[in-house]
């Protein structure tokens, strides 16, 4: 009995300690269950790395938003849905999906050189196709005169280039047959339990085939029957955590007793981040007390290939600052690319890459590690800091006319230093006002592009 308490009290310390989970379903409505931030090393990669890529890419590519000869300006991954495609009319997509100039290295070498850190690719979007040969479908990679697993050689090629790798996985599946939106019926349950059978199998041939990806992304989770199920939902967050202990999973993984997505009734994530913030960043706080994620689309809604980008595409400036804005307030930023159905990467995209990643080179370390350095928001731009460090980093976006800037400092400090980070000869008059304000003056200093300013600050 002794030996029993004993391993019982390792088991609870183990589990409180090393992730700050507590007990399993820790309360009666399966709410969350990661209290506070991960400590772990593999969750403070996650949060230094800040800069991530995503790539949406199956089937839908090669329709490329248009079917029959006409556009659908709804999410090129949904025109399943939007164009009304019977399920087997859709399926003879696989026979066209031959992505004969797919090159994960180039893919790689774009993302390393825009200066993301970690990437995230649909292996099974609502779709149901799936970029690896999985067992359990036969709709996969080998049913396509393309033939090869996908996944295996991106997974190579982004981590040779330093990346980290996460699956993202789709739970709501339009193509197979057990499959249920909604559960109306016992047979509609007997069917949805057969295919979330499949979805576990599949789960463990990308965890165990892939052992170099980090963690998994999920979607769909807003479906009623996966509401209605939620224990399974439960289960499975904890069937990844024991096939790979120290996974990374985000907050749709499941939902709770009272059918709450992203956040449990408490208002806490799911998962170990709130991956909540789709096509917009959090508004109206400094930081969360949370580990958190956004991620964005370059044009409007387009998240798989169009042929048609239509309404606003966002430019390299924007794509910046929303990364400035993320890391001044504690999250990370992914950026979705939807690479065209030959292999090759839209060359919109690649020039976004490659602007974004020339600003990264000069002004990356005001990004990677860094986090909300505890200031308002500011008129010019964003504060960032690393941790435990006396500098601050001020990212300018909007100089005024006047050339000068207003800082905002906390009232114990004064401003020992100051110089432009991409040339560290070039500072700048400071000039204190009243109490904790002061002016940046830039003088007749002009910037082609936004800026970083590295101010070292000296406690009174
Ligand atoms: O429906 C999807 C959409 O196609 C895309 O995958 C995004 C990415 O966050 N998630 C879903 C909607 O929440």
């Amino acid at each position: 009995m002794k030996k029993i308490i004993l391993s019982l009290a390792i088991c609870t310390l183990i589990n409180t300690s090393s992730f700050a989970q507590q007990a399993p379903g820790a309360d009666s409505l399966f709410g969350a269950t990661v209290l506070n931030k991960r400590a772990d090393p593999a969750m403070q990669k996650w949060r230094e790395n800040r800069f991530g890529q995503f790539i949406h890419w199956g089937l839908y590519a090669v329709a490329g938003g248009q079917w029959k000869g006409k556009n659908y300006t709804a999410s090129a991954e949904w025109l399943k849905n939007a164009a009304g495609i019977s399920r087997e009319e859709y399926a003879e997509l696989v026979h066209q999906f031959d992505p004969i100039k797919y090159n994960p290295a180039e893919w790689a070498r774009i993302a390393k050189n825009m200066g993301v850190k970690y990437v995230i690719i649909t292996t099974k979007h609502h779709e149901g196709f799936c970029l690896w040969p999985s067992k359990y479908t036969d709709f996969s990679v080998p049913s396509t005169p393309y033939k090869k697993d996908v996944l295996q050689p991106f997974v190579k090629a982004y981590q040779e280039a330093g990346i980290d790798v996460y699956f993202y996985y789709s739970i709501l599946d339009w193509h197979h047959s057990d499959y249920r939106s909604v559960i109306k019926t016992a047979d509609d349950q007997k069917a949805y339990e057969r295919y979330f059978t499949c979805v576990k199998n599949q789960l463990k041939e990308l965890i165990t085939n892939y052992p170099a990806v980090k963690g998994l992304w999920f979607d769909g989770q807003w479906e009623e029957s996966y509401k209605k199920n939620y224990k399974m939902g439960y289960e499975l967050e904890q069937y990844c955590r024991a096939l790979k202990p120290g996974i990374i999973l985000n907050n749709r993984v499941r939902t709770d007793a009272e059918g709450h997505v992203d956040h449990d009734g408490k208002g806490r994530h799911f998962g170990d981040f709130d991956g909540s913030f789709e096509r917009r960043l959090p508004t109206g706080v400094k930081t969360l007390d949370f580990d958190w994620e956004a991620c964005m689309t370059v044009p409007e809604n387009q998240w798989g290939y169009h042929k048609i980008w239509e309404g606003h595409v966002k430019t390299a400036y924007e794509i910046e600052e929303m990364l400035a804005t993320c890391t001044s307030m504690g999250g990370n930023f992914v950026l979705n690319f939807g690479p065209q159905p030959d292999g090759m990467i839209r060359p919109y995209e690649q020039d976004l890459a490659k602007e974004v990643g020339a600003w990264m080179k000069i002004n990356g370390e005001t990004i990677y590690g860094c986090d909300n350095a505890g200031m308002e928001k500011q008129d010019w731009g964003y504060f960032t800091k690393k941790p435990g460090d006396d500098n601050l980093y001020m990212i300018v976006f909007n100089v005024p006319l006047s050339n000068t800037l207003k800082l905002k400092l906390p009232d114990n400090v004064t401003i020992a230093d100051n110089a432009l980070l991409a040339d560290s000869t070039k500072k700048f008059a400071i000039e204190k006002l009243y109490g904790s304000e002061y002016y940046l003056h830039l003088g007749n200093q002009k910037f082609a592009h936004p800026f970083v300013i590295t101010l070292r600050l000296k406690k009174d």
